[in-house]
């Protein structure tokens, strides 16, 4: 048995079914955490929402996107459609609607984060991370799918690896590197969102051991125009992916891992919130 976990599919269902094909998925004794950000961008998203909603131990953490088109639904609000909803919508169109109706209420009940104790490390997973200047009791909704800014600034929650997406790495990075971004700062955060639907790959983590596996962005034809330049500036083959359509796995640095967490944790803590943590 196995624990993996993939963020920001965005609609790359050839990259989704490939990739759990790669790790060799088996439904039956592996669980696969997706955090968030199933929808939008690409070019079958209602596919990759339905494959996780039926199959067994895929469990799915909301994103943006995913609440975006929860407030469209419910409160008719209109942010989704500035932000690539179009396939989404247009495939919503042609289901039942019961099916519809299936989709939203399942989104609904979908939660925010997990926590997981893998092999004696705690995990925290969640979309976007979390507000690392804040303690837990007081995060927001927003903060756990949207936020940015505050999670990279500080460690984020004491004694866990937080594992997200998000934002793509190569963005991170601001050069053309799509691997997962470890923050050997901090040594406490992971981004596996590898870009996939901006030409960039999707990547697969396994908590167990920390292999990494990839599958590199068919980058077929994109309906959003506006990502061509983003396309140029996060291309495997100029980054450190190999070339290949698929391979893995690698490895975490052994340092990043191994780091005695919780003195490091226990350190931040008492600077940043005294106790009241
Ligand atoms: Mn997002």
């Amino acid at each position: 048995m196995s624990t993996y976990c993939i963020a920001d599919i965005h609609g790359c269902y050839d990259e989704f079914m490939e990739l759990l094909q790669l790790i060799s998925f088996n439904p039956d004794k592996d669980v696969l955490y997706v955090l968030g950000d199933v929808i939008d961008r690409g070019d079958r998203p209602i596919d990759c929402l339905q494959y996780i909603m039926r199959t067994k131990n895929v469990h799915l953490l909301l994103g943006n996107h995913e609440q975006m088109l929860l407030d469209f639904f419910n409160y008719n609000d209109t942010s989704w459609s500035k932000n690539k909803n179009m396939m989404t919508l247009l495939q919503l169109d042609f289901l039942s609607g019961i099916e519809t109706g299936k989709i939203i209420q399942y989104l609904w009940k979908r939660p925010l984060y997990k926590t997981l104790n893998v092999n004696g490390r705690r995990y925290f997973l969640s979309h976007a991370g979390l507000n690392a200047a804040e303690p837990f009791k007081y995060q927001r909704t927003d903060d756990l799918i949207w936020g940015r800014k505050m999670f990279y600034r500080y460690v984020a929650l004491p004694n866990h690896i937080c594992i997200f997406g998000h934002t793509p790495t190569s963005y991170l990075r601001k050069k053309p590197d799509c691997s997962i971004w470890l923050d050997e700062l901090h040594n406490d955060k992971i981004n596996i969102d590898c870009g996939c639907v901006h030409g960039g790959a999707l990547a697969a983590l396994r908590l167990d051991d920390g292999a990494i596996f990839y599958v590199k962005s068919k980058s077929r034809i994109n309906f959003e125009s506006q990502l061509s330049a983003q396309r140029q500036s996060c291309h495997p083959d100029k980054g450190n992916l190999k070339p290949d359509s698929s391979f893995g796995p690698a490895f975490f640095p052994k340092s990043f891992l191994d780091a005695d967490r919780k003195s490091r944790h226990m350190d931040h803590v008492l600077a940043e919130f005294g106790l009241d943590f």
